[in-house]
C-alpha cells in the first residue's frame, strides 16, 4: 500500500477526539469523503463527528442519509484534533478554524490539490490523486475495513464529481479500479450519477442565462469568460453553487483553451475561476493573488473591482498560453 495512507493511517489512529471539516460550501468529493471517513474512524474505535463552516447545498444531502453532517456553528471542538478534507487553505474553512490550536499540533490536513508539499504529519497532501475520496478510499484498503454503503457512495460520488465522470487529467487506472470495486459493493452508478447531475433546480437554468448574456472572449478567442456582479444581480456568493461545474462547458469547444468565471464579491473584491485542458498550467496567472489549485482547475481573489480585475487578469492568461504554446 502506499506511504501516504500508511502514515494518514497511523497518525489519525494516534488521535481519540476528531472533528472532520471541508471547505465552505461543501463539494461532493469534500461531503463524500468526510461522511466515507467517518465511517472508518467509527469502525476503528474513535470518537469523530463532522462539522462544516456552512451547510451542503439540498441536492447533496442525500451523501448524508444518516444526517450526521453537522455546521461548526452548533458543536463542542474542545479537544478534538481537526481533520480537514478536501482543501488546504485555511481562509476556507471560515470559523472552524478557531478550533485549530495556534501551534496548528491538532490539525491533520487530507486533500490532492496542487502545491503544499506532504510532510505525512500535518499535511497529507496527495496531488497524484484525481479526488479526496481517493485517498480516503486507500486508507480503508491499509485499514482492512470494508466501505459500508453509505461510505461508498460518498466514495463514489467523490470520484465521478473530481474526474467529471472519469474524463479529467489525473483519472487513473486507481479510479476505474476504485470504481469498480464501489460497484461490486452495490454502488448505483445511474442513480448517483443523476442525484449529482440531474438534480439542479430552476434556479441554475436562470443563472446560466445570465452567465451567457456575460460571455466574453479576449482578442485572440482563445480565452473565454464570464462576468458577474453578485451586488447587481441582487445574487449571494452561494447562489454560485447553482452554477457549479457550468464553467467547464466553455472548454467544449476546441478552439477555447482557457475557461474563466470572475464574479464580483464586494467593492474591490473580485473572485476568479480558471479551467484549462491537458497540459495548460493556469498556476502561474493565480500566483502573483495567492491563488490556487491545480494546473487545468485554480482560482485566486483580486482585490479589484469586476472590470479593473478582468484587465489585471487576461493578460496573465495570455502570458501561460504564451508558454505553453513555445
Ligand atoms: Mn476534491
Amino acid at each position: 500500500m502506499n506511504v501516504m495512507a500508511r502514515s494518514l493511517l497511523e497518525r489519525l489512529k494516534s488521535e481519540e477526539k476528531l472533528l472532520l471539516t471541508t471547505h465552505r460550501n461543501p463539494d461532493p468529493d469534500g461531503l463524500g469523503s468526510e461522511v466515507a471517513l467517518h465511517g472508518l474512524l467509527r469502525a476503528l474505535g474513535k470518537d469523530v463527528i463532522i462539522a462544516n463552516p456552512d451547510q451542503a447545498a439540498e441536492r447533496l444531502r442525500f451523501l448524508d442519509p444518516e444526517e450526521i453532517v453537522q455546521v461548526f456553528a452548533d458543536v463542542d471542538a474542545t479537544g478534538r484534533t481537526v481533520v480537514i478534507i478536501d482543501n488546504s487553505d485555511l481562509d476556507r474553512i471560515l470559523n472552524v478554524q478557531s478550533a485549530i490550536l495556534p501551534d496548528q499540533s491538532n490539525l491533520i490536513i487530507i486533500d490532492h490539490h496542487d502545491g503544499a508539499t506532504p510532510d505525512f504529519h500535518k499535511t497529507f497532501q496527495d496531488p497524484a490523486s484525481a479526488s479526496t475520496s481517493e485517498i480516503v478510499y486507500n486508507l480503508y484498503a491499509e485499514a482492512n475495513v470494508v466501505p459500508s454503503p453509505i461510505a461508498a457512495t460518498g466514495l463514489y460520488a467523490g470520484l465521478i464529481a473530481d474526474t467529471g465522470n472519469f474524463r479529467y487529467r489525473k483519472t487513473s487506472p486507481r479510479s476505474h479500479l476504485m470504481a469498480a470495486h464501489l460497484i461490486e459493493l452495490g454502488v448505483q452508478p445511474d442513480k448517483i450519477s443523476d442525484l449529482i447531475l440531474s438534480a439542479f433546480s430552476l434556479k441554475r437554468l436562470q443563472l446560466k442565462k445570465k452567465l451567457y448574456q456575460s460571455l466574453a472572449f479576449n482578442e485572440a478567442q482563445k480565452i473565454a469568460y464570464f462576468q458577474l456582479d453578485l451586488a447587481r444581480e441582487d445574487l449571494t456568493v452561494s447562489d454560485l453553487d447553482q452554477v457549479e461545474g457550468v464553467i467547464n462547458e466553455l472548454l467544449e469547444i476546441q478552439e477555447i483553451a482557457a475557461a474563466l468565471f470572475f464574479s464580483r464579491r464586494g467593492p474591490s473584491l473580485t473572485r476568479v475561476s480558471a479551467r484549462s485542458r491537458g497540459t495548460l498550467d493556469l498556476l502561474p496567472a493565480v500566483r502573483p493573488y495567492d491563488g490556487g489549485g491545480h494546473k487545468n482547475a485554480c482560482g485566486a481573489t483580486i482585490h479589484l473591482d469586476l472590470q479593473a480585475a478582468i484587465a489585471d487578469f487576461l493578460p496573465r492568461i495570455e502570458s501561460c498560453l504564451q508558454v505553453h504554446a513555445l
